[in-house]
């Protein structure tokens, strides 16, 4: 397990795939915090994650010590159903290349970013880390999940054959600063800060909510994701997943409702029923998170003020 005193210095020399996504940048943030000033980023258009002679060459020549792989094709419940073909190869194929990269170039410890929606649709709530694979996937997002599960079957085998340190966590729905605040591909959160914001600011006398508004979703201020990656980073070494989330379960109604506050619309909620739901309920059991000495800080209606300030500076269209 890396010590405090190497991970964290100026010395250490750490990779973040994905520096630009959500994520990713917020990693970028909390590790320059810490005082890591040796970070490595590329941008797609240095990089092709999904091109393994390009991933194999940049590992053999940069030799990161630590990588954070937060690089990964995501979107919300409509980019999930409609886009399957990019969900599924796009994240087998940069996971694969660049684990299996970061093996065969002696890199001292990786760490593998899943999701909630690797759990079965109809799990146990909350749901614990040994849910995982006892039954059937939500379908609207089935794809990606499955190139999840690979991802960490992945680090998982590698530890068991090649003893290579790489661990997975599972993040509840994030949000924050550099989200995607596109109406077609974005998650539910910064949709509905986008869409009130625009109803407010045309003077609308509604905002559509997809689905029914009961289905229920927890959700991470990034910058605690970014906090449990660092944690995990160096206190964790173990084949097993771990679970990372708030605790806190609302419904889509009750999120739509603290977004219209937050954001000062008056205006009527209707539900469009035509488009999906997706899972009911997808709560994380955080207790072995717990147990290891961590938890997350930043509440929802807080997280929701300050994305909403975020958005208010940089705009539905920039990304960090
Ligand atoms: O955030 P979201 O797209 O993803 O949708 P999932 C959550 C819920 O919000 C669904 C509803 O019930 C949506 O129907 N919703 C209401 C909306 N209005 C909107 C809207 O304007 N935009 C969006 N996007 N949703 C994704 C997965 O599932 O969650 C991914 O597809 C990933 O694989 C991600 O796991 C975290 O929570 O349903």
């Amino acid at each position: 397990m890396p010590t405090a005193s190497h991970l964290f210095s100026s010395a250490a020399k750490i990779y973040i795939a994905g520096h630009r996504g959500l994520v990713g940048s917020a990693i970028c943030r909390a590790l320059a915090q810490a005082g890591c000033v040796n970070l490595l980023t590329r941008t797609h258009a240095e990089l092709d994650l999904t091109d393994q002679a390009a991933v194999r060459r940049f590992f053999a020549e940069e030799k990161p010590e630590y990588v954070f792989l937060a690089a990964a094709k995501v979107g919300g419940i409509h980019a999930n159903n409609s886009s399957p073909a990019d969900f599924i190869r796009d994240n087998l194929l940069i996971q694969t290349n660049i684990i299996d990269a970061a093996w065969r170039s002696g890199v001292k410890k990786l760490l593998f970013l899943g999701s909630s929606c690797i759990y079965p649709k109809f799990a146990p709530q909350p749901m614990r880390e040994e849910h995982l694979l006892t039954g059937s996937l939500e379908p609207t997002n089935e794809w990606y999940a499955i190139a999840k599960i690979a991802g960490i079957k992945m680090c998982q085998a590698y530890r068991k054959q090649y003893g290579f340190d790489a661990i997975s966590l599972m993040p509840t729905n994030l949000y924050g600063p550099g989200d995607n605040f596109d109406l077609h591909s974005s998650h539910v959160l910064p949709a509905l800060i986008r869409k009130f914001h625009e109803a407010k600011n045309n003077k609308l006398p509604e905002v559509e909510i997809w689905g029914t508004g009961a289905p229920k979703r927890e959700f991470l201020h990034v910058d605690d994701l970014a906090a449990a990656c660092l944690f995990l980073m160096e206190h964790y070494s173990d084949a097993e997943i771990v679970n990372v989330g708030s605790g806190q379960e609302v419904t889509i109604a009750e999120l739509a409702a603290l977004i219209k506050d937050v954001v000062g619309f008056t205006g009527r909620i209707r539900y469009n029923t035509a488009m999906p739901d997706g899972t009911p309920r997808k709560l994380l059991d955080v207790s072995k998170l717990s147990a290891l000495g961590w938890q997350s800080k930043i509440s929802l209606a807080e997280g929701v003020a300050s994305t909403y300030a975020w958005f208010l500076q940089h705009g539905q269209n920039s990304r960090l």
